[in-house]
């Protein structure tokens, strides 16, 4: 299969990198069965970047195929917790030694800062990677008294081959965060990166064979969510089946998996997150939290602050300053030293985004400011704000996944959990007060996977992250995410007992 290389000569990035275009699978980089290919756009400028090699159902299969042999052959528990460790450890190193590649690959075709996609995605990646690592020699079941005249223990053992899909906006953090406990649990598998943002994955593929994975343990398809997703979300040898994405997919895939083998699902789907703001706060961190609980990411973050909720007394002294410092973020170009936002991912979530900015309008919201596109080329939208926005509006219900803020005013605390409550989603919500005994109240009444206390948009590889209502299944991230790729095994053993 064909390579594709590219030079970098940016204020940020300087280099060449070259990457293989084909599927990876079963340690070998392939051509697709039926030929298929992914354009890959530049969001900064929407001009295509090159194309990639689109798996089917057919290339799925194969892999899947690969994968089941991996684990009965040379993975699960055939190799000790620390051989497989060790293999974590050294493609972290792997990783760490292109840490820049990969962040410059993530800023061409994600649109994100690359500061933002080398500090934090990749370097996060790389944490991540190392802490599962960690974990692979210390999976273990328990032993439980029962009776005298049985010895009883559970064992934790590998599911066998499962699906990973992954969607664009974290493309190098999702797809770590995914493999790393799926590997140190002992499973194979088979992933697919967004059609959007393949090209980071295509470098990681380069890594594995290096770090001393067995072929096939490890198989890394492109190709689009209704082919090669469905393929993988329905396929009989595939036991189980973890997703990040819309809630719209995540519900095709329950269903794709609940008709084929009932493997089961690990969702981590949309929100819209409630940032509550007292009257009491220290203004200028609330504020600054604020700002980065909603525009981070260009606001394509499943956790985004979206619906702000500031209680009367503050309101118009949080609105002034909230607005200085969303007109002071600095949009452009990612390749740039001071770029905070770039472009949004794609054409269809910028006509998403600007459809919704729209619907705000003529559901009788003000925009207070921005709501326009920025330029004529690429997909960059003028960080907006929203306020005399209603609980009803559309704005407020509906996950927007762009960098637009919806301010809303509320009176008193038990009206406020009320309205954060209000939503279909569940993933996050931030809650800022000088009162300490308010703020835990509220975090504690909120229905949300994730509560941050005077701060947003926190994830701790060590924490885990997963929504309530339809914002997930699951958790991922911690010691948590070890349970989504384990089947706890009952073992009772008799001492003496006789019929
Ligand atoms: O998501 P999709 P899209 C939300 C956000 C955004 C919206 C749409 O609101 O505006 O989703 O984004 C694969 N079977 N989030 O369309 O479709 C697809 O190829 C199996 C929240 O990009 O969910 C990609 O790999 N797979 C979010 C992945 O699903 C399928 C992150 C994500 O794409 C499939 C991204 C199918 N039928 C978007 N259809 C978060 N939780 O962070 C698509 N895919």
């Amino acid at each position: 299969p064909a390579t594709f290389t590219k030079t970098f000569d940016t204020p940020t990035y300087k280099g060449t990198i070259t990457i293989p275009l084909g599927l990876y699978i079963n340690g070998q980089h392939v051509d697709p069965v039926e030929g298929g290919s992914i354009e890959v756009v530049n969001p900064s400028t929407g001009k295509v970047i090159t194309s990639i090699a689109a798996g089917t159902k057919a290339d799925i299969d194969i892999a899947a195929t690969a994968a089941e042999k991996a684990y009965k052959t040379s993975w699960g528990l055939r190799v000790s917790g620390t051989e497989r460790g060790k293999l974590l450890f050294k493609l972290a190193d792997l990783m760490e030694q292109r840490i820049d590649q990969f962040a410059a690959l993530d800023a061409l075709a994600n649109g994100k800062a690359y500061k933002t996609a080398y500090g934090r995605d990749n370097t996060g990646g790389i944490a991540v990677l190392r802490y599962y690592a960690g974990w692979a020699d210390k999976i273990s079941g328990k032993t439980i008294e029962t009776n005298d005249k049985k010895l009883s223990y559970t064992r934790h053992e590998p599911i066998g081959v499962v699906g990973q899909i992954i969607p664009w906006n974290v493309p190098m953090f999702s797809l770590t965060l995914k493999i790393a406990p799926a590997l140190a649990t002992g499973n194979t598998i088979v992933l697919k990166p967004s059609e959007l943002t393949p090209l980071s994955a295509l470098l990681f593929t380069t890594l594995i064979e290096e770090a001393g994975f067995p072929p096939g343990v490890i198989n890394i398809v492109n190709g689009y969510g209704p082919t090669a997703g469905q393929a993988i979300s329905e396929h009989p040898i595939i036991r189980k089946v973890t997703f990040t994405g819309s809630t719209l997919t995540g519900r095709k895939i329950m269903e794709a998996a609940a008709k084929s083998n009932l493997k089961p699902v690990t969702l981590e789907l949309g929100g819209k997150s409630p940032t509550v703001i007292f009257d009491d706060v220290d203004l200028e961190q609330a504020v600054k939290w604020a700002i980065h609980g909603i525009y981070f990411n260009h606001g394509q973050n499943c956790s985004a602050g979206s619906r702000i909720f500031v209680q009367e007394g503050i309101y118009d002294a949080f609105l002034k300053q909230f607005t200085e410092q969303a007109l002071a973020i600095k949009v452009g170009d990612p390749f740039q030293e001071e770029t905070y936002q770039g472009p949004q991912v794609s054409q269809t979530q910028f006509d998403r985004i600007m459809g919704y900015i729209e619907a705000g309008k003529v559901d009788g919201a003000k925009v207070h400011l921005g709501g326009n596109r920025i330029g004529n080329e690429g997909y960059f939208i003028q960080p907006t704000i929203f306020t005399e926005c209603q609980p009803h509006m559309k704005i407020v219900r509906e996950e927007i996944f762009g960098p637009v803020a919806c301010i809303l005013k509320f009176k008193t605390e038990e009206e406020v959990i009320e309205q954060a409550n209000d939503t279909t989603y569940g993933l996050a919500a931030s809650v800022f007060t000088k009162d300490i005994d308010k703020g835990f109240r509220v975090a504690h009444a909120i229905e949300a996977g994730n509560m941050w206390i005077n701060c947003s948009n926190q994830a701790e590889i060590q924490m885990p992250f997963g929504g309530y209502k339809q914002s997930g299944i699951g958790r991922e991230l911690g010691e948590y995410a070890l349970e989504n790729y384990t089947h706890v095994k009952a073992v009772h053993v008799n001492l003496g007992l006789r019929l």
